[in-house]
């Protein structure tokens, strides 16, 4: 692995850039979009490469790319109804088609397609009416590009090109649209032991707007001028989706990524749909070791998301209506992830979400040695027992009700 520590500038971010995490971290949950011209084959954001479609060909599809329903407003309705405080949207994906107005090239929504509109400015405009905070996905994979090909195998000059195409159009993304809250860099593993100029990158993004988190989905530990680290359909510290073997938790807020099915661009045939009950559970243990949940959705070639996602999307909303109050600027690493669920933490309660009703009639909370004051139900109409060990504590409720999605109690602590 390239040593970037070597390689990068010190970075001491700016005290609103501090203040930006923090509220990062309070905000806990948002929607992930990946949008391109791939949905109109319905096959995921991989299909070019997947079905091997050849470039020329490929370079067809935006003719076909109309998406007169979409409506930025519905899709800010949606996540907001969900409970979802800020959306990344992939402005330039692996395919390298830009999804929004660029000088930088004509391969992009205004010039390439029909449809002559930026849905990230309407997305923008959506996004700032309903004070929800916008992200943009940036792809530094490139299947297109001559100089992205060409650098890639060490001609120099063109990865020179490459990098100032990436800051032309890094450029326009922080200047076009409002200010943005974090730029989320992925594919950086095409090219493991390149420099990817990050200390050019980084350093344009973090003079043009400082407040603007930088992410970077490349699965190693984080690289110096980031401020989020990144769990692609993980846990942070978990590895159970295969790609952070080895990558450690820092001190950064932490963000998971995860699908709705199982692909992240529309797929047609993509119809294993997680359940409300999953999703909030992945919510809930992300919010646990404290981390932030960035949820998938891939709308349609019509612009729509599909009908499946929003109902499962609406319900998440309505849990977290309820029970938002555990979830929401709390903070986690309480305890490690039990069997039977995990603990937020605000201020002076400790949220315990029992997520899988353990077999015992007790909940068993291990290593907490906070002293507790009191244990009631999430409404604080019951109170309920409790033993306090040196191991940790018992709590007795009178029944647990596995149905629930999450029982939730509250604990004072002194
Ligand atoms: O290849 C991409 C994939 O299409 C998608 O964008 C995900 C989102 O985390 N990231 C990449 C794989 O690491």
């Amino acid at each position: 692995q390239v040593k970037y520590e070597y390689l990068m500038p010190e970075y001491t971010p700016t005290e609103g850039n501090l203040q930006a995490r923090k509220e990062f971290q309070d905000m806990k949950f948002g929607m992930f979009i990946h949008w391109g011209v791939y949905s109109v084959l319905g096959d995921g954001e991989w299909v070019m490469y997947q079905q091997k479609i050849k470039l020329d060909t490929y370079k067809k599809l935006p003719k076909f790319f109309d998406p007169e329903d979409f409506d930025a407003d519905e899709w800010v309705k949606i996540a907001k109804a969900a409970g979802m405080k800020y959306i990344t949207i992939t402005s330039r994906h692996h395919d390298s088609f830009s999804m929004f107005d660029t000088d930088a090239t004509d391969y992009d929504i205004i010039d390439a397609t029909r449809f002559d509109r930026d849905p990230l400015k309407e997305l923008a405009e959506a996004c700032k009416k309903e004070g929800i905070k916008l992200n943009f996905y940036y792809s530094l994979l490139d299947w297109a590009r001559d100089d992205y090909k060409n650098g890639k195998k060490g001609d120099e000059e063109a990865w020179g090109d490459y990098v100032k195409f990436m800051k032309a159009q890094l450029t326009e993304l922080l200047t076009n649209y409002g200010e943005i809250g974090c730029i989320w860099f992925d594919g950086h593993w095409d090219r493991k032991k390149a420099n990817w100029n990050y200390d050019e990158l980084y350093s344009l993004i973090h003079e043009l707007s400082p407040n603007t988190l930088i992410a970077n989905n490349h699965h190693i530990q984080p690289i110096p001028g980031e401020d989020i680290q990144t769990f692609e359909r993980d846990l942070p510290g978990e590895n159970k989706g295969g790609y952070s073997a080895g990558v450690e938790i820092s001190p950064l807020p932490l963000e998971s990524c995860a699908t709705m099915a199982k692909t992240w661009g529309f797929d047609l045939n993509d119809t294993k749909f997680k359940t409300t009950k999953q999703l909030v559970h992945f919510l809930v243990k992300a919010a646990g070791k404290n981390g932030n949940l960035l949820l998938n959705v891939g709308p349609m070639p019509n612009g729509e998301i599909q009908p499946e996602f929003v109902s499962t999307l609406k319900e998440m909303g309505e849990w977290a209506t309820k029970y938002g109050e555990s979830i929401y600027g709390t903070r986690g690493g309480v305890i490690k992830t039990q069997d039977w669920g995990t603990i937020t933490k605000k201020e002076n309660t400790l949220y315990v979400h029992v997520l899988d009703a353990p077999t015992e009639p007790y909940i068993f909370i291990p290593e907490l040695m906070e002293k507790i004051k009191s244990v009631s139900s999430f409404d604080g109409a019951t109170k309920i027992k409790f033993k306090q060990v040196k191991e940790g504590i018992f709590l007795y409720p009178a029944s647990l009700d596995d149905e629930s999605i999450d029982t939730i109690f509250k604990m004072e602590i002194r």
